[in-house]
């Protein structure tokens, strides 16, 4: 008997190893839930084990990458990964490195090759090199017990975007969200490949960059925002910080300065931008296009070019976004010269212009670019004149849309927005006077009427954000709801690592 119950137990034993190395050793890439979802991915059947032995080796230039590679693996596993600033692959590693020798990877693309001793991220620029990151990221899991080993399946995966514009909105004028949030918006762009994070710096409700020129504009006109508690406002120096947490990752900061509509902040701050001279109230509620600057004073344009000087000067990306919509108040007979002129002041300051989709009701400049957002006959005009356009129909792409009736936080003015329906569209198709040659790409706004902390952002913008960054990746033809919502579902463990307050759709099938 005693014989019999031992050799039970070897065989129970044996069972148990073999039962958990295959659900732990991953050896099929092809498995992971990936989002945005690569070009190309190649299982070869294999397994590598990152240790703390395991060196990152950076092609000269690549070391901040590096870095940023090693900080996020010793996040996730506790292990000391170390960077060496070499490319000579001395041993088991994973190497950094560029090269423009593979053309069919573009600006952003990558190939990330995996083997059981070697792990390449290879780009034609620090783009790729970070979506590179960003994919190997994504076959880890966002945080490991210390004893969990990091096993990565072995393969390659080719890939590159199918838009140069992948970006989110944040309106930080209604409500306003410290630097902190700021960044961490950031953090959650960055992990899905987006590469633009439009800041809406002012409206009627607060204006919230520091103008050394004009400082009533954030003393007094950032004092407040919606609701009537206190506002707040970036100085210079923490919007610069801003802009460099995402250039390290990736990240173009386009300014918003909304105008001639959205200003009554900036209205109520100098009594001199008003036509009668008085200056306005502040404003603590949630109407629009009731406000406009004099058009038809030169103050006006002294001050906006003043404006524009500054954020220029503190803006490394290439554009700066005027806003323009929603001008209720402001006769289109003046409407029209005013963008014409500020045009004019944006690239005076060697800036490309981006508008709302109004604008192109004006004279538009060489290089502007229409965001489209609700008016089809607008954008059609901003393509007469030959502008690209940035793809925000708030019917798909607005943040600040309900998911559907019970939604806690969010309008419903364009209509519900359901997971499925922010995900099911393709840019390219769904206006027809729109077609893919006129696209530079997609952006979805956050609106913060009716958000006032971080947590209730998370609410509106996951589990949608990861859906609009597949849109601007991943070729339509590679993606359809029903198998995009099975890798979504094995993305809700990933935001409860990130204490995310996500929105946990029934129409997602998460994975526990
Ligand atoms: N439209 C306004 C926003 C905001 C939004 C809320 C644009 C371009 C409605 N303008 O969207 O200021 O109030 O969903």
């Amino acid at each position: 008997m005693k014989i019999k119950s031992g050799l039970i137990v070897v065989v129970l034993t044996l069972l148990m190893v073999q039962i958990s190395c295959t659900t732990e050793t991953p050896t099929d890439l092809t498995k992971t839930s990936f989002i945005p979802q690569p070009v190309s991915v190649i299982a070869t059947g294999n397994s590598f084990v990152v240790k703390s032995s395991t060196v990152i080796y950076v092609e000269d230039g690549l070391q901040e990458y590096g870095q940023y590679l090693a900080a996020e693996l010793n996040k996730i596993s506790g292990l000391t990964i170390e960077v060496n600033s070499t490319d000579k692959v001395t041993g088991k590693g994973i190497l950094l490195s560029l090269s423009d020798k593979d053309p069919e990877l573009g600006e952003e693309g990558y190939q990330l090759t995996i083997d059981k001793k070697h792990i390449s991220i290879t780009a034609k620029n620090m783009a790729g090199c970070f979506n590179g990151i960003q994919t190997l990221l994504q076959t880890l899991p966002i945080n490991a017990s210390t004893d969990e080993q990091l096993i990565i399946a072995t393969g390659v995966i080719r890939d590159f975007p199918e838009y140069a514009y992948r970006g989110a909105m944040l309106d930080v004028a209604r409500h306003f969200f410290g630097v902190e949030d700021v960044k961490r918006y950031i953090d959650f762009l960055a992990a899905y490949k987006m590469n633009v994070l439009h800041l809406h710096l002012s409206d009627d409700q607060g204006w919230r960059i520091e103008i050394k020129s004009w400082p009533n504009l954030t003393t007094y006109g950032g004092s407040k925002q919606v609701g009537g508690g206190e506002g707040g406002f970036y100085t210079q120096e923490q919007y610069k910080d801003i802009v460099k947490y995402a250039m390290d990752r990736n990240i173009t900061i386009i300014p918003e300065i909304d105008m001639p509509g959205h200003t009554n902040a900036a209205l109520a701050s100098y009594a001199e931008l008003n036509c009668d001279g008085k200056a306005t109230e502040l404003y603590t509620g949630t109407e629009v296009g009731f406000s406009t600057f004099c058009t038809d004073k030169e103050i006006t344009y002294k001050f906006i070019d003043d404006v524009v000087r500054e954020l220029a000067e503190l803006t490394p990306g290439p554009y700066i976004h005027i806003g323009g919509d929603e001008s209720h108040v402001t006769a289109i007979e003046d409407y029209i010269p005013f963008i014409n002129r500020v045009q004019e002041i944006v690239v005076s300051h060697g800036k490309k212009v981006i508008g709302w989709d109004e604008i192109a009701n004006a004279d538009l400049v060489e290089n502007a670019t229409v965001q489209f957002w609700a008016d089809i006959k607008n954008t059609a005009l901003g393509i007469e004149q030959d502008a690209k356009v940035i793809m925000s129909p708030a019917a798909r792409a607005y943040f600040d849309m309900q998911y559907d009736s019970t939604s806690v936080f969010g309008l419903h003015w364009a209509g519900y927005i359901e997971v499925d329906h922010g995900y099911s569209w393709d840019p390219a198709t769904l206006v027809p006077e729109i077609t893919k040659e006129n696209i530079l790409g997609i952006e979805a706004p956050l609106w913060s009427e009716t958000v006032s902390k971080m947590d209730d952002i998370e609410y509106l913008v996951f589990p949608r954000l990861p859906g609009y960054a597949e849109i601007g990746w991943t070729a339509p033809a590679l993606r359809t709801w029903d198998e995009y919502k099975l890798r979504l579902a094995n993305h809700g463990k990933r935001f409860e690592a990130m204490d995310i307050d996500y929105y946990r759709s029934t129409l997602v099938p998460w994975q526990e």
